[in-house]
């Protein structure tokens, strides 16, 4: 009957829909973001963990003045400007504990803005 085939049609579409929902969200298409907040004298969180091999985006967002973050063993450095917004890309080849460090001087209390950084397997 062609009266039927809406019916059909509105079954088939709900057998597809989450397959297709699925699809985007999946893990292994998108590297991890993180975001860290920076403000004097602190980054917000102060201690992330990633995997080795995992490609990363750092997303660094600053609530005041300009800052950085700098892991030099892993050759990474990103600045943002003032309440501005930055990234950066990297893939951790290695594993172990690094510390990051605000790269941009920004007042009495900036050598103690680190980041802890855990790359594990
Ligand atoms: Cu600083």
């Amino acid at each position: 009957m062609p009266e039927r085939l809406p019916l059909k049609m509105f079954f088939a579409f709900l057998l597809i829909a989450p397959v297709l929902s699925v699809r985007p969200v999946h893990a292994a298409d998108a590297p991890h973001r993180i975001e860290i907040t920076a403000r004097r004298f602190a980054f917000d969180p102060g201690e992330i963990t990633v995997k080795r091999g995992e490609p990363v985006v750092l997303v660094l967002k600053s609530a005041d003045v300009a800052h950085g973050l700098r892991f030099r063993d892993l050759d990474v450095d990103v600045k943002v400007g003032a309440g501005g917004t930055a990234e950066v890309s990297f893939t951790p080849q290695k594993t172990g504990d690094f510390i990051g460090h605000c790269s941009v001087f920004c007042g009495s209390g900036h050598g103690s803005m680190t980041v802890k950084l855990h790359v594990v397997d």
